[in-house]
């Protein structure tokens, strides 16, 4: 009898211990996965190649939010331009560009983005780039996590849509002013 529970309990440790590394794989298949999309995701548009479009978390009790890429890079011979932005999720977007006054960083609309030929442009936070985009009159939130669309529309490559990832920032970056 006490041979028979022994057996039965040893078996049921045996399918514990498999229950067991089934989810520790999953976890680790998981987590794989998790790591693997931090390193980002990129669109091809003609020559362009749009890295990894982010935003930074709204911040509450405002209406804009900031759009930023790891970087756009023109592999063509031919210069681009970054002319129009738009997403259902805010009033309208506005390519915006950063520069220093004494040591406040601060934006400024410009008509458009330069894609110079056999370049690369970075749009990065916390003025690591040059311009970001802001979305103006947001219509919700946005929270780390989410995702939206946004359609870009580059004066010699067209139209694409991208998909930027909410994420909070791992550096707080400079304070900017509008
Ligand atoms: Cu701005």
């Amino acid at each position: 009898m006490s041979l028979i529970l022994q057996k039965l309990t040893a078996r049921n440790r045996q399918g514990r211990r498999a229950t067991k590394l089934r989810t520790l794989v999953g976890a680790m298949l998981m987590l794989a996965l998790s790591v693997g999309s931090a390193f980002g995701h990129d669109f091809r548009q003609g020559n362009l190649l749009i890295e990894h479009p982010y935003a930074t978390p709204s911040l509450s009790g405002t209406h804009v939010g900031s759009v930023y890429f790891k970087s756009i890079r023109n592999k063509g011979s031919v210069p681009d331009r970054l002319v129009f932005a738009s997403t259902p999720l805010a009033g309208r977007v506005e390519i915006h560009r950063m520069h220093m006054d004494g040591n406040v960083m601060r934006m400024r609309e410009v008509p458009a983005l330069d894609l110079p030929a056999q370049s690369e442009v970075s749009l990065r936070h916390g003025g690591a780039g040059t311009h970001h985009l802001m979305l103006v009159d947001l219509r919700k939130p946005l929270n780390d996590g989410d995702r939206f669309d946004i359609e870009l529309v580059f004066e010699n490559a067209g139209k694409r849509k991208v998909s930027v990832w909410v994420q909070s920032p791992r550096n707080t970056g400079h304070p900017h002013k509008h």
